[in-house]
């Protein structure tokens, strides 16, 4: 239960460099090239991107703890891709509602870089704005707007967020899909939905998704100079957009519906980069 991320005195980069060393050390592969972080909908992406070379227990690497929703799956998988690349796969996101604080919430991708991973894809499963957009629909992140109120970046850091969420990346993305559609992306705390007036204010602010993650990952690794791939599933409209109540259960089933679909798609964009 004791995570070195918790103590405000520790180096939170020392840490990522030593789970970035336990990695390598379990898996076998010194270096690694891409990151994912697959969220509810994209898990099923892991199997189908190449050969599973090792899977570790998250719990077993400096800094990460068993994630707490039901859906969310807690192992850090090596594949090998059909390029010769090696990819990093992370299911073990903590995210920004657990409270533990934004260490913990960058811990993942700072590990990734420490792996010497350059190519971060950030996937979720999020809420929808615009109303053409059915449960089920894949988008991509085109940036992002953090309602958190809060930064994975400790002190004087000035970090540029101009182009976060790769243009270049996006373009590779529609090769695969040209109906491919983009939208900012809304984090808000959760882990409680939004009110109908919340969703209304996110329209208004230019917002197109609702979700609880990404953002802040997203600076983190744009801190750790990678290059970032955005990735919503729209697993339901957002509150007040769609007439009916939110429930987590049809979320996930939303999710689990649209995964094979969209996985398959990943795992095409992920054999282009
Ligand atoms: I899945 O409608 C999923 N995650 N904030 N709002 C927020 N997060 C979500 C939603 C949603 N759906």
């Amino acid at each position: 239960m004791n995570n070195p991320l918790d103590n405000s005195v520790a180096n939170p980069f020392e840490i990522a460099a030593q789970a970035a060393e336990s990695i390598a050390k379990l898996t076998g592969v010194p270096q690694h090239d891409i990151a994912l972080t697959l969220g509810s909908g994209w898990a099923k992406a892991a199997d189908l991107i190449g050969e599973t070379v090792a899977t570790v227990d998250a719990t077993e690497v400096l800094g990460f703890s068993a994630p707490k929703v039901q859906g969310h799956v807690a192992t850090i998988r090596s594949i090998k891709l059909p390029s010769g690349k090696h990819a990093l796969v992370l299911g073990a996101r903590t995210h920004y509602y657990e409270g533990h604080g934004v260490r913990r919430v960058a811990h993942g991708v700072r590990t990734a870089a420490a792996t010497g991973v350059k190519t971060m894809i950030l996937t979720n499963g999020a809420g929808g704005i615009k109303e053409t957009w059915k449960p089920g629909t894949p988008v991509l992140v085109s940036d992002h707007i953090n309602l958190t109120a809060d930064s994975p970046l400790e002190g004087a850091k000035f970090v540029d967020l101009t182009d976060l969420y790769s243009k270049r990346l996006r373009d590779i993305a529609r090769t695969v899909d040209s109906s491919l559609d983009e939208g900012v992306y809304c984090q808000f705390r959760g882990p409680h939905y939004e009110t109908p007036a919340e969703v209304q204010m996110a329209k208004h602010i230019g917002g197109h998704i609702v979700g609880m993650s990404t953002s802040l990952e997203a600076i983190a690794a744009r801190e750790a100079g990678m290059e970032i791939l955005g990735l919503s599933l729209i697993t339901n409209l957002a509150a007040g957009i769609q007439k009916e109540p939110l429930s987590h259960a049809e979320v996930l089933q939303a999710g689990k519906d649209a995964e094979v679909r969209i996985s398959g798609l990943l795992a095409q964009i992920v054999a282009k980069l």
